[in-house]
Formats: structure tokens, sequence, C-alpha cells
């Protein structure tokens, strides 16, 4: 892989694979689909992406063993964002370039759409091919990373208000409302190729590294982001007096912090040998990445 690598084209036609999946699994002729499908569309697809990418990498052939769970992961980050979206929590009416769901729906469907994802999420998990006790390990990783213990509890704490800046807090916020679910992506890919232990462990602790990096970078997008390009509301974290990385750290601090994280994440992935360069690049796109 030269240095030419077009990962936008890379990343272009596996968001493509992703759409595609996801709205084979919304062909059926249930009135409630149309709720929820119209909140995942638009979105990057960075975790199933990395799911498959993972699984790829570590040497996986059949994307039927991949593809339901990579799908799985985007509607459960779908059900977040709704349910992020509700005026109880980060009230914010447009998400993924349109109204976001409770505006386009009502409230009152738009957490039953979330409700629905979620739990369709699970059905998907196990379409896929594969031996149940790879699809049983893969289930256990998700919930644990966004659950209590992931990022249900990095929301408790996003939601909550600080009046000093606390770059402790900071840290388990980033760490638990996004880098877990974004390593938990790349771990499942690992798992669902038969990888070794090790290798399962070791590609998590990468990705914790680029979740950090991920939510660095919609930290500072919330405050250079264009509203048309990122498809949701910037300036909404100092609105609401939240703890983010620049309010921490400033925006220069932030980025430094951010090409940190990136560098570590690298020199991880480089770790790995050949067959996962592919995650450097994307890691750069992370670093890079204006929406
Ligand atoms: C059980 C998963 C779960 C959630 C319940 C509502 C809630 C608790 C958590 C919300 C967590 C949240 C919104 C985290 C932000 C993560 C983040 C960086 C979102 C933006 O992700 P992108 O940039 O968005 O991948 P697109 O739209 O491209 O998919």
């Amino acid at each position: 892989m030269g240095t030419e690598f077009d990962i936008r084209n890379f990343l272009k036609e596996r968001k493509r694979l992703v759409d595609d999946a996801i709205k084979k699994y919304f062909s059926d002729a249930n009135p409630f689909f149309e709720v929820m499908y119209y909140s995942t569309e638009g979105g990057k697809r960075i975790r199933p992406i990395l799911a498959i990418t993972s699984y790829e990498a570590n040497r996986g052939t059949d994307f039927e063993h991949i593809l339901p769970i990579a799908c799985g992961l985007e509607l459960i980050h779908t059900y977040s964002l709704i349910h992020d979206d509700l005026p109880s929590m980060d009230n914010d009416d447009f998400r993924r370039g349109k109204a976001s769901a409770h505006k386009r729906f009502g409230e009152a469907r738009a957490i039953l759409s979330g409700d629905g994802l979620f739990a369709y999420a699970f059905e998907l998990f196990t379409y896929a091919k594969g031996a149940d006790e790879d699809k049983i390990a893969v289930i256990k990783a998700v919930s644990e990373a966004i659950g209590p213990k992931g990022v249900v509890y990095g929301q408790t704490l996003d939601i909550k208000e600080y009046n000093r800046p606390d770059p402790r807090i900071l840290r388990s916020i980033h760490l638990n409302k996004t880098a877990k679910f974004i390593a938990v992506s790349i771990q499942v890919g690992a798992i669902m190729a038969r990888a070794s232990s090790r290798i399962i462990n070791e590609l998590y602790k990468a990705g914790l590294l680029m979740g950090m990096l991920f939510q660095y970078t919609d930290d500072i997008l919330d405050v250079i982001g264009e509203k048309e390009c990122l498809g949701k509301t910037p300036g909404k974290d100092k609105d609401a007096g939240k703890l983010t990385a620049p309010s921490v750290y400033g925006l220069d601090g932030a980025r430094f912090r951010a090409r940190r994280y990136a560098e570590m994440a690298k020199s991880r992935f480089t770790s790995f040998g050949k067959e996962f360069e592919i995650f450097n690049h994307i890691t750069d796109f992370i670093l890079k990445r204006t929406y």
C-alpha cells in the first residue's frame, strides 16, 4: 500500500457496502421500519467499516461472517444518536444533514425507533455466519462496551454540569462515551476472523487510542466545523457548558493531543504488520476529518 493510497475512495466504497446491506435489512413491509431507517441514513459508517476492515486484516474471507454484525453496530450507534438528540439530553434538531428523529416524527416515536434499532441490532448479530461461540463473544464484547461500563456511563458523565475543567473526567467521558465503541468495532472483526486472543485484546487497545482521537476531533469540529459539512449543529458543546477537549486544553492544546493520540494509535497498528497499514490511513483520515 503506497503513499498515494486513496483513503476517501476506500471509505466511500465500504460505506456503499454497508448502506446497501442496511437498506436490505429494512426492506420488509414493517410500517415502523420507515421511522427507524430514516435515522440510519447519512452517517459516515465508521464503526461498521472498522469491523469489516479488521475482519479482512485478520484474514477473514467471507463477508457474511461480519457484514450483519457491522450493520448491527451502525444501528446501535444510530440509536444512541437519536436518544442523544432528545430534548432531555443534548436537544439537537439537526442530525446527519436533516431534522433529527424527534423533530421529524415526534418524541415518542423517536424514542421507540431508538428502542427498535437497539433490539434489531442484536437480531442482526445472529444473522452472521460463523460459530455460535464467536457470536456470543461478539455480543459480550459489544454489550460491555456500550452498556453501564461503557457508552451509557460515558453519556451519564457527559450530561452532568461541571464547574471546573477537569482533565480526568474529560478522559473518562471520551473513553466511555466514544472510544470503547470504536475499539469494540475493531475487536469484533478480529473475533469473527478467529484471530488469537492476544491479537483481539491488543487490537482493542489500539482501538481505544483511535477512539480517543475520534472524540477529540469531534470536540474540535464542534468549535471550528461548518453546519452543512458536519450535518449537525456546531457550537452545541460551548452553549451547553460541556466538558470538551477544547474547553479543558484550549483549541491548540486539543489539536496537539489529538495528534499525539493519532501517533500512539498508528504505532500500535504498525506493530501488527502490513495487513493493518489500512488502519494508519483511517487514523490519519480521522485526525484530518472535516465532518
Ligand atoms: C447504549 C449505545 C447506547 C447508548 C445510550 C444516548 C446514549 C446512551 C449515548 C450517546 C453517546 C454519544 C452520542 C456519543 C457521541 C459519539 C460520537 C462521536 C458521535 C458522532 O459519530 P460519527 O461522527 O457520526 O460517527 P455519523 O453521523 O457519521 O455516524
